[in-house]
């Protein structure tokens, strides 16, 4: 690999075993050619952002080390989401597995098809909280200090799994 750059994943699961969702999506991204693991967050319980009729999720972030640009990077997690039998259905429907891009070095992106940092960041527990686990010094682009902002976002319901 040549350049590197630091980019956070976030996992989340609400279907088929979620917890199991998450690990084998674990495993695939770290085999993937062009990307080395660095870190990776505990599990936790999330009840559903979004429409309520649907199981609560299990999710997670993972930092890796990547010479893949963002674009690619996307459309190899695509591949694996695909493989795990996402099906494109309802918009913040129940989902055997979500990946995205929560974070790509320190660039901001505004492509169709990927905005990094992630939208919905400072809104999501789910995604700060594991963030902070394993990046707690994180300064995100357009948004600040990953500490401040997790103190403008309550927990939800959020609870690390054992
Ligand atoms: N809610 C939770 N708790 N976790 C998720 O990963 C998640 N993902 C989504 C929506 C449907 C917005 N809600 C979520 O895409």
């Amino acid at each position: 690999m040549q350049t590197l750059v630091c980019a956070y994943i976030g996992l989340g699961s609400n279907l088929q075993n979620p917890a199991e969702q998450i690990q084998s999506a674990r495993v695939a991204i770290a085999a993937l050619v062009g990307i080395e693991e660095r870190g990776f967050s505990s599990l936790y319980h999330s009840a559903p952002m979004g429409p309520q009729d649907q199981p609560d999720y299990v999710n997670a972030v993972m930092a890796v080390a990547t010479d893949l640009p963002p674009i690619d990077l996307l459309r190899v997690l695509q591949g694996i989401e695909n493989h795990q039998g996402r099906v494109r259905a309802e918009r913040w429907g129940a989902r055997t597995l979500d990946l995205d891009i929560v974070l790509y070095g320190d660039e901001v992106i505004n492509l169709p098809d990927l905005i990094v940092p992630h939208v919905g960041l400072t809104e999501r527990a789910f995604v700060l909280y594991p963030l902070n686990e394993i990046a707690p010094q994180l300064i995100i682009p357009n948004r600040g200090k990953l500490v401040d902002l997790l103190d403008n976002c309550p927990l939800a319901g959020l609870t690390r799994l054992a």
